[in-house]
């Protein structure tokens, strides 16, 4: 396996459904470098439900020089290109979430004529739940993966975590233009083009994909 922090390739978990996992996205020390950040900045996060704490970076008093290596490694990796646009509504954010809490089963939003991709970098893990769930899909992600897909047009969740060690993410969402693709790997592809969305797929995307 090959570590993608390395700036060489990563393995791919093929998954189906417009979702892709990165393992290794991050390294050890880039992984302890932000954890250390995120409980810095436990004080400065919201409630959000229960169990539940985030905010969006902008709001936070620092911000270390590797979230924003980590984010253009991303970006580049995701073929964002040079001029991206922030996903409006939660952007990117920092969540927090301890013992029971959990994400209930929900979609999300984007413009007509917009993909919504959402980058979730999973910081640290519970020692049991907290896996995030695609279409009823438990997506069994590790410490320091990426994953990529496509909230406004899958239903998706998160198991409750359990046991005193929280779940910390970072999420990145942008909004793409309608015929935006999750980028081929290099073990296969991990797009699957006949899936059938949640909703209904602009007219662009549904041609881009036939
Ligand atoms: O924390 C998660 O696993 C999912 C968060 C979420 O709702 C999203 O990324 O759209
Ligand atoms: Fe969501």
């Amino acid at each position: 396996m090959t570590n993608l922090a390395s700036g060489i390739s990563s393995q791919n978990v093929l998954l189906p459904e417009d979702v892709i996992v990165l393992q290794e996205f991050i390294t050890h020390a880039e992984q302890e470098t932000l954890l250390r950040w995120a409980s810095d900045m436990e004080p400065e996060l919201r409630p959000n439900g229960r169990g539940r704490q985030y905010s969006k970076i902008e709001t936070l008093s620092t911000v270390p020089e590797i979230y924003q290596t980590v984010r253009l490694r991303l970006q580049d990796v995701m073929n964002l290109g040079s001029r991206v646009v922030q996903e409006p509504q939660f952007g990117w954010y920092l969540s927090v979430i301890r013992s029971a809490g959990a994400i209930h089963e929900h979609i999300d939003n984007a413009p007509i004529g917009c993909r919504h991709l959402r980058c979730n970098l999973f910081l640290q893990l519970p020692a049991a739940g907290g896996m995030p769930i695609i279409k009823r899909q438990i997506i069994g992600v590790t410490e320091r993966s990426l994953l990529a897909f496509f909230p406004n047009e899958r239903r998706h969740a998160s198991e409750a975590v359990a046991g005193d060690r929280d779940r910390i993410i970072l999420s990145f969402g942008y909004l793409a233009p309608a015929t935006f693709l999750l980028p081929e790997m290099d073990h296969g592809s991990p797009i699957c083009i006949n899936s059938v969305s949640d909703v209904a797929l602009t007219a662009d995307l549904a041609s881009a994909r036939a």
